[in-house]
């Protein structure tokens, strides 16, 4: 059977058989590529989390804008032709139609991604950190929450990007009915930590656990994602106290600068970096990965 697609959205030709044939597909966000990541790195980035899906038997199926369309796969060139383009823009939901407009090339944040997915079809998403709710007092409550809450979508995270207000992002997410489900933990992972300290609303242990609660949940009603929050490799985890020493000067400096609004995240993900010699980074690029390879194995479970 032919998946219906929406007129507006490019669908690579091999994503288009795989989606035809209903076989596993699992999406990709790129604004950790273009905005996430230096430079070249985030490109072997993208390629490696590609590669990952493809190893666990799944299809990836990296979103991003490019020249204004809006694109669901690309070909090794559009890839490299996003994630090296120095003038890509940060493409939350809101900001799809101005783009497409503009004719630019932009990385397509977890809000944008899972609606370009959710259009054609595809139920599995692959990121790093979900976006949620900043510390302080500015207000700043990502795209990314009210999305989650009305997208049918297993996402597959480590969590919220360190960086936020954990305690109250689980609230958010409570409060919208979005499960969160520990991956072989009860303890919410805080990205580059293993652990929060703070408890999942479930948990499961194997792909075919996780598939089932996806068919579960999405029985009840088509409406909100499901996160999936695996821990970050142990092997290349950082201890909680450096993650929260280096975010709080990354935190002062942005204050000082008036770092606000989409420009925050990437600036402090790029400082925390420096201020940990690399390691934050690297725990990055090590869970990247690794939740690139549990979604692909979901997928393959939920296919
Ligand atoms: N995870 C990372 N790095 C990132 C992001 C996630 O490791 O750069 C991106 C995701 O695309 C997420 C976005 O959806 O940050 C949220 O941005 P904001 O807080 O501005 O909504
Ligand atoms: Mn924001």
């Amino acid at each position: 059977m032919k998946a219906s697609l929406p007129t507006w959205l490019h669908v690579h030709p091999e994503i288009r058989e795989a989606l035809d044939g209903r076989r596993p597909v699992v999406a990709l966000e790129s604004a950790v590529i273009t905005h996430g990541l230096p430079r070249p790195i985030n490109l072997e980035l993208a390629r490696r989390m590609e590669a990952e899906v493809r190893r666990a038997g799944g299809m990836p199926a990296t979103t991003g804008v490019l020249g204004g369309v809006i694109r669901l796969g690309m070909t090794s060139d559009e890839l490299e032709a996003m994630a090296l383009d120095p003038g890509a823009v940060k493409v939350s939901r809101r900001d799809l139609a101005p783009t497409r407009i503009e004719g630019l090339s932009g990385g397509t944040t977890v809000s944008a991604a899972i609606f370009i997915a959710a259009a054609a079809g595809v139920r599995l998403l692959a990121t790093g950190g979900i976006g949620g709710v900043h510390r302080g007092t500015a207000g700043d409550v990502s795209a990314d929450l009210p999305e989650l809450a009305r997208t049918a979508m297993g996402v597959v995270c480590s969590g919220a990007k360190a960086i936020l207000d954990l305690p109250r992002t689980l609230e958010w997410l409570e409060t919208a009915a979005i499960p969160v489900v520990g991956y072989q933990t009860r303890d919410y992972p805080a990205f580059y930590t293993q652990g929060s300290g703070l408890p999942v609303s479930a948990s499961v242990e194997t792909p075919a656990e996780a598939a089932r609660l996806l068919r579960s949940h999405w029985e009840l009603g088509p409406a909100s994602s499901v996160l999936i929050c695996v821990p970050c490799p142990e092997s290349d985890a950082l201890a909680k106290d450096e993650v929260e020493h280096a975010l709080s000067q990354a935190e002062r400096e942005a204050e000082a600068q008036r770092v606000r609004g989409p420009a925050l995240s990437p600036f402090l993900l790029s400082r925390l970096a420096e201020l940990t010699s690399g390691r934050a980074l690297k725990a990055n690029l090590a869970l990247l990965r690794n939740n690139a390879r549990v979604a692909g194995e979901i997928a393959v479970a939920l296919s």
